[in-house]
C-alpha cells in the first residue's frame, strides 16, 4: 500500500485571461476549482493508476470539506485529519495570448501544536499498513522544518519506503533522514547542492552524490527535457516525450505517483522512470490536474525510452 502525505492541501484555482497585465482590472474568461496540493495530486494520479492507496495530511474549514467531498464524488478514498484552519487555496492564471502560467501560492494558516499532535497520531497509525510513502510539497507553518524528516524516520521503522519532493529546509533536514527517493527539480538541486543543473555532467554528478549519501534513488527532473536518476543501477536519463502541452500543473506530482505505483508493484527502476515520464507527460497534455486519459498514458509509456549513462 501507498500512504500520500499532503501538509499543505489547496483548492487549486484555474483562471485563464487573454493577456495577463499588472496594476490592471481584469475579467477572467473562464475559472475552475479542483482538490489540489501536491500530494493530493499525487492520490489523484495513483487512483487513475488503479494503485493500492491511502491519502492523509491536514484538511480544514470551508475548503478542506470542499476538497474531502470532491475528492469523495471521484471515488477516492481519504484519511485526512480535520482541522480548525481553513485550507488555502493556490490560483493559477493562464495567460492565453502568451500560452504562460503563473501560480500565486497561498501559505495556509498557522497549525496548532495540538492539532500537528493529532495528524502525527494519525500518520502513526497509517504507516504502520504502508508499504510506499510520498511527502509532497510544503507544510503549514506549524509543522517544524523537521517534520518530513521526522516522518521519514517514523516510516523507516514501520518498514515503509519514503519518496520525497518538497523544497528549502523541508528538503535539505528530509534528505538527512535519507528518503528512499528523492526527486529535486534544477532550483531544489541548487537549494541542495549548490549546483546548477546548466550542463547534464554537473547534474549527473550532483545525483551520483546524493546517491552515494544513502538516497536509493536521485531523480532530477529537468522540465520538459525529462529526468536524470543516480540508483545502484547506474545512471538513466529519460527523455520526456514530445506532448502538446496544456498544463504544466501537478506534472511533477504524476511523476511521484507513477514512481510510487511502479515500485509497489516491484518494477525495476527503469520501468518505473518510463511509467512516471508517462504519466507526467500525460498530466502536461489534459487540463485537468492531476488527471490524464489512460490511452494517452498507454501510448506515451510506449515510446518513453529509457539511456543509461553509465
Ligand atoms: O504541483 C502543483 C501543486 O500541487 C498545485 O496543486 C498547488 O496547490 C501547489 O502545487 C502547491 O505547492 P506547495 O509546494 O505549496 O505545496
Amino acid at each position: 500500500m501507498i500512504l500520500t502525505v499532503t501538509l499543505n492541501p489547496a483548492i487549486d484555482k484555474r483562471y485563464t485571461v487573454q493577456e495577463l497585465r499588472h496594476g490592471t482590472v481584469m475579467r477572467v474568461g473562464s475559472c475552475s476549482s479542483t482538490a489540489g496540493g501536491k500530494g493530493i495530486n499525487v492520490t489523484k494520479v495513483l487512483f487513475l493508476l488503479g494503485a493500492d492507496y491511502r491519502a492523509c495530511g491536514v484538511l480544514g474549514g470551508f475548503s478542506g470539506g470542499f476538497i474531502a467531498e470532491s475528492l469523495k464524488q471521484i471515488g477516492i478514498k481519504t484519511d485526512f485529519t480535520f482541522v480548525p484552519n481553513e485550507t488555502r487555496s493556490c490560483i493559477n492564471i493562464f495567460d492565453e495570448k502568451n500560452a504562460i502560467q503563473t501560480e500565486l501560492l497561498e501559505p495556509g494558516e498557522p497549525l496548532a501544536a495540538a492539532d500537528m499532535a493529532r495528524f502525527m497520531d494519525d500518520y502513526k497509525r497509517l504507516i504502520k499498513g504502508a508499504d510506499f510513502v510520498t511527502m509532497s510539497g510544503s507544510a503549514l507553518v506549524g509543522f517544524p522544518s523537521d517534520s518530513y524528516a521526522e516522518l521519514i524516520r517514523i516510516a523507516k521503522a514501520a518498514g515503509a519506503r519514503a519518496i520525497l519532493d518538497t523544497s528549502g529546509e523541508l528538503l535539505k533536514k528530509g534528505v538527512e533522514a535519507k528518503p528512499f527517493m528523492i526527486k529535486p527539480n534544477a532550483d531544489e538541486l541548487f537549494q541542495l547542492t549548490g549546483v546548477t543543473a546548466e550542463d547534464d555532467n554537473t547534474v549527473v554528478k550532483a545525483a551520483k552524490e546524493l546517491y552515494k549519501g544513502g538516497i536509493e534513488i536521485v531523480t532530477v527532473s529537468l522540465g520538459k527535457r525529462g529526468s536524470i536518476t543516480a540508483c545502484a543501477e547506474g545512471v538513466y536519463f529519460i527523455a520526456a516525450p514530445d506532448v502538446k502541452v496544456i498544463n504544466t500543473v501537478g506534472c511533477g506530482d504524476a511523476f511521484t505517483a507513477g514512481c510510487a505505483y511502479a515500485f509497489d508493484r516491484g518494477l525495476p527502476v527503469a520501468e518505473a522512470l518510463k511509467i512516471a515520464t508517462a504519466a507526467a507527460s500525460a498530466n502536461a497534455m489534459d487540463i485537468r490536474t492531476g488527471y490524464f486519459e489512460l490511452e494517452n498514458y498507454e501510448y506515451l509509456k510506449e515510446i518513453t525510452t529509457e539511456v543509461k549513462y553509465s
